[in-house]
C-alpha cells in the first residue's frame, strides 16, 4: 500500500479540494511507488494563502529569537530523522544515499545557522545630521512568502528558503517540485512538531501550471522565491513582476572547472568526477565544462575517461553505488537529445552517450557518464544547461584563454580553477564572471552560511544562504526619533 500524503494548510493535513491525486515512483526502480500526493489546483493554493495571511498577523509579533527557537527545534528533529528522511529522498529523487544525507545535513545546518540569526537580524544605527535626533533602520518581514522549489535538492533548497523566511517573521506557502513532494511533506511534519503555529507554514503539492501560476497571480503573496530553470524564472519574473511582487530567482548554470598545467592533477581529477557526475549532474552548480591547458590535456583526458568509465551506477540505496539515475524519463530524454546534438555539432563523443540498462538498472532512468572532447564554445552543448552526467571538454593555450572560455557563457553561477600558482588563482578570483569561485575545489559544495547565487542569466541579483537571504525575506523600516522638542528640518536647519 503506497503512503498517501496530503497538503498542509492552516495546520491540517488535507487532500486536494478536487480529490485528485498523483502517484510518484522511484526513478531507480519504477516498480516502487514512493507515495500518492494531492494534485492540487488554484483553490487549494487560495486556501493556503488565506491561512498564511491570517497566521502572519500573529507570527510577525512573535519576537525573532522565539521564532528562531522553533527553527532550532526543527533542526533537532531533522537531525533525529536524518537517516529515515535521506533514505526516502533517495527513493523519491534517485541520488545516492551519501548525497541525500548531505542534502538533509544542509537543512540541519541552515536550521542551526538561522536559529542564531534570530538573535541578530542586524539593522543599522547611524549618526544623523541634526542634534537630539536618532536614526536607525531595522528589518521587518515582507508578509506571505510563496516558495517554488526544485527536485534536485528536495530538503536543502526548501530549507534555505523556509527557515530564514520564518525567522524573519513571514508566513510561508510552499509548492514543492512535482517529483519530490515527500521530503517537503516531512519538513511540514517537523515544523508542526516543532511548534510552528497553524497557518504559518503551508504546503500545497501540485503542478506549476496550476498551483505555481495561482501563486504568482495571488495578491496575498508578497514575495516569490524560486529555484529552477532560467526559462521558468523568466516567466515567473514577468508574471509576478507585473504585480510588483518581489521576486528572487536562483536559476541555471553552465559551470566550468579550469585545470592549469601546474595543478595537482590527481586532485583536479577527483574534483571533476565529483562535480560532473555527483548527483548525476543534476545540480545547478554541476561541472558541465572542463577547460584544460593544452600541455596536460591528453594526459588528463585519459585519466578522466578511465575513472569516469569505472563509476558504479545503480540504486542509490546501495552504499557502494556512485551514480544514481536521472530523476525522470523526460529528464533522460532531454539529456540524450543533447548528446545527439553534440554529435551533430561535431564534438567527439569519447565516453557514454547512452542509456544504462544493465540488470536491475533497466527498471530506472539510468544514463552512462558521458564525456565530449574537442568542444567549441559556440556549440549548444557548450552553452545550454543539460542537467545530466554530460561533461564537455575544451582545450586551451593558457590561463588567459581558459578564463575567456569560462566567461563565454550566458550563465554565471559557480566556477573552479585548479592551479598551484597563487597569482593566477587570485587573478581568476577577480576575473571569473560567476557568483562563486572555488580554488582547488570542484564547482559544487557551497556551505549554507556564505552567499549563494550567480550573475548573468543565473538569477536576478539575489543571494540565498548567509545573512544576505534576509534581503529577500525582509523589508527595511527606517526610523527617525527627534527628541529636541522642536521642528528640525533635515537639509535646511543643519549648522555647518
Ligand atoms: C543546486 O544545485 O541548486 O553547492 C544547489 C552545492 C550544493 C547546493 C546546490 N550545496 O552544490
Amino acid at each position: 500500500m503506497p503512503h498517501h500524503f496530503n497538503n498542509y494548510v492552516a495546520g491540517r493535513w488535507v487532500p486536494a479540494a478536487s480529490g485528485r491525486s498523483v502517484e510518484n515512483r522511484n526513478p531507480a526502480n519504477t516498480d516502487d511507488v514512493v507515495g500518492v500526493f494531492p494534485a492540487s489546483g488554484a483553490e487549494d493554493l487560495n486556501e493556503a494563502v488565506a491561512a498564511a495571511r491570517a497566521a502572519y498577523e500573529r507570527w510577525r509579533k512573535v519576537p525573532a529569537p522565539v521564532r528562531a527557537l522553533k527553527v532550532q527545534r526543527a533542526g533537532e528533529l531533522l537531525r533525529e530523522r536524518k537517516e529515515e528522511i535521506s533514505r526516502q529522498m533517495t527513493r523519491e529523487m534517485g541520488k545516492v544515499i551519501a548525497e541525500t544525507r548531505g542534502d538533509t545535513q544542509e537543512g540541519i545546518d541552515t536550521a542551526f545557522y538561522m536559529a542564531g540569526e534570530g538573535r541578530r537580524l542586524f539593522g543599522v544605527t547611524t549618526p544623523v545630521e541634526l542634534p537630539d535626533k536618532f536614526g536607525m533602520a531595522f528589518r521587518r518581514p515582507v508578509g506571505v512568502a510563496g516558495l517554488i522549489t526544485p527536485w534536485n535538492f528536495p530538503m536543502a533548497i526548501p530549507t534555505w528558503k523556509v527557515f530564514p523566511a520564518l525567522v524573519a517573521g513571514n508566513a510561508v506557502v510552499i509548492k514543492p517540485a512535482t517529483y519530490t513532494p515527500a521530503t517537503v511533506c516531512e519538513l511540514g511534519l517537523i515544523l508542526e512538531e516543532a511548534g510552528v503555529p497553524p497557518g504559518v507554514f503551508n504546503v500545497v503539492c501540485g503542478p506549476g501550471s496550476t498551483v505555481g501560476e495561482a501563486m504568482l497571480e495571488h495578491p496575498g503573496v508578497d514575495v516569490i522565491s524560486f529555484t529552477g530553470s532560467s526559462e521558468v524564472g523568466r516567466h515567473i519574473n514577468e508574471v509576478a513582476g507585473k504585480k510588483l511582487k518581489r521576486v528572487s530567482l536562483e536559476l541555471g548554470g553552465k559551470n566550468a572547472q579550469i585545470v592549469l598545467a601546474d595543478a595537482d592533477l590527481e586532485l583536479a581529477l577527483e574534483g571533476v568526477l565529483w562535480g560532473a557526475f555527483g548527483t548525476t549532474g543534476q545540480r545547478c552548480t554541476a561541472t558541465s565544462r572542463l577547460i584544460l591547458e593544452e600541455k596536460i590535456h591528453d594526459k588528463f583526458v585519459k585519466k578522466l575517461l578511465d575513472s569516469a568509465a569505472a563509476l558504479k551506477l545503480g540504486d542509490g540505496l546501495d552504499e557502494s553505488v556512485q551514480v544514481g539515475p536521472l530523476v525522470s524519463a523526460t529528464q533522460r530524454e532531454t539529456v540524450h537529445s543533447y548528446v545527439e546534438v553534440g554529435k551533430e555539432e561535431g564534438a567527439e563523443l569519447a565516453l557514454g552517450g547512452e542509456f544504462y540498462e544493465e540488470g536491475e538498472c533497466k527498471k530506472g532512468y539510468f544514463y552512462r557518464p558521458t564525456v565530449f572532447l574537442g568542444v567549441k564554445p559556440t556549440m549548444r552543448i557548450a552553452r545550454e544547461e543539460i542537467f545530466g552526467p554530460v561533461l564537455s571538454v575544451f582545450k586551451v593555450r593558457d590561463a588567459d584563454e581558459a578564463i575567456e572560455v569560462l566567461n563565454d557563457s550566458s550563465y554565471g553561477l559557480s566556477s573552479s580553477i585548479y592551479t598551484r600558482d597563487v597569482n593566477l588563482a587570485f587573478r581568476a578570483v577577480e576575473d571569473l564572471e560567476a557568483g562563486i569561485t572555488y580554488v582547488n575545489g570542484p564547482t559544487i559544495g557551497a556551505e549554507v552560511h556564505l552567499p549563494f547565487g550567480g550573475v548573468k542569466d543565473t538569477g536576478n541579483g539575489h543571494r540565498e544562504g548567509s545573512f544576505t537571504v534576509f534581503d529577500v525575506f525582509t523589508e527595511w523600516k527606517t526610523v527617525y526619533v527627534d527628541y529636541s522638542g522642536k521642528l528640525q528640518r533635515a537639509q535646511l536647519d543643519v549648522e555647518e
